[in-house]
């Protein structure tokens, strides 16, 4: 298994708005669809959002996820990872709320409060189809993105010492891998951690190849062999960063949560599209790509016959 790179699809998130792009899945159906081909493009975890089926605006109602759930469970193997980041202005509670139903095998943890801006995000878009979609992102040059010790600590709690969930920890900035270390060291959390780097989100640190090298110098200080390191990066930046990722000995996360495009200027038609691409770039570098099956191994997954779903 040494050296196979896991793939990680989170396909369709809280940044981006349906007004951005036709592919992005917004119903129930889309998003089990969207999910099951990212899967059978490679994909080993679907990292997973819900949104309001009429209006495509993110909902933590764990009633709509449980709409896709059983569906992505039982057309894949893949392991179904679902946020308890959620969208814009959800409480911590509501936040929770999916993933305490759903007990999944994995969730995502947010490792610190920050900034988090895409009001410019929307900035190309001309017909908005939606009323909610400009002010959802023009609001956010006021936005904090809340997730304080104390909220990292209950979700430590309640999905991973009550549901045996692991996590995929999203680290935005070099502090949030000391807020991560914190935690290992006060029994918070188990190795290995699936570190989840994440670069250009405008709050966090920003695309710079200098900063892949220096987070990922930085964790391997922090975690030695104890962690699992994923890449991400958001817009125009994705796959050079997980390319890079890949030739490190890194794992990749890609979808349309994270980026709408497959090439300078061109929307991606499917979150299988970004999958494919970065498939075929890992595979001519000679990288082997991890079943889900290996990816449970590699973070010690409880398995997903031990889910609510
Ligand atoms: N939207 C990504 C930058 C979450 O869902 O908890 C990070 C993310 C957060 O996926
Ligand atoms: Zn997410």
């Amino acid at each position: 298994m040494a050296g196979k790179v896991i793939i990680s699809c989170a396909v369709t998130g809280a940044i981006h708005t349906p007004s951005m792009s036709d592919a992005l899945p917004i119903t129930p159906e889309q998003i089990a669809r969207s999910s099951i081909e990212a899967a059978e493009a490679g994909a080993a975890i679907i990292h997973l959002h819900a949104r309001n089926p009429e209006t495509g605006e993110p909902t933590p109602d764990p009633a709509v996820f449980m709409r896709f759930l059983p569906v992505i469970k039982q057309s894949t193997d893949a392991v179904v990872n679902i946020t308890t980041g959620g969208g814009l202005g959800m409480s911590v509670d509501e936040r929770l709320a999916a993933p305490l139903a759903a007990s999944p095998e994995m969730c995502s943890l947010n490792m610190g409060s920050m900034n988090f801006n895409i009001a410019r995000a929307g900035d190309k878009i001309t017909n908005w189809k939606h009323a909610w979609e400009q002010p959802y992102l023009a609001r956010t040059d006021d936005h904090i993105f809340r997730n304080t010790f104390r909220d990292i600590a209950r979700i430590t709690e309640v999905m991973g010492k009550g549901h045996g969930t692991r996590f995929e920890f999203e680290c935005y900035d070099v502090g949030h891998l000391y807020n991560l270390a914190y935690c290992l060291d006060q029994k918070l959390v188990e190795p290995p951690l699936f570190v989840q780097t994440i670069f250009g989100i405008l709050g966090g640190i920003g695309a710079d190849p200098r900063n892949l090298m220096f987070m990922r110098e930085t964790a391997d200080r922090l975690f030695g062999d104890g962690y699992v390191w994923s890449v991400l990066a958001a817009g125009r930046h994705q796959m050079a960063f997980t390319t890079m990722a890949g030739i490190l000995g890194g794992n990749v996360r890609v979808g349309l949560e994270d980026s709408l495009y497959i090439g300078k200027g061109r929307l991606a038609s499917s979150n299988a599209e970004q999958v494919g691409k970065i498939r075929r770039i890992l595979e001519e570098l000679s990288l082997e790509i991890a079943t889900p099956a290996e990816a449970r191994a590699m973070l010690h997954l409880k398995g997903g016959d031990r889910v609510g779903f």
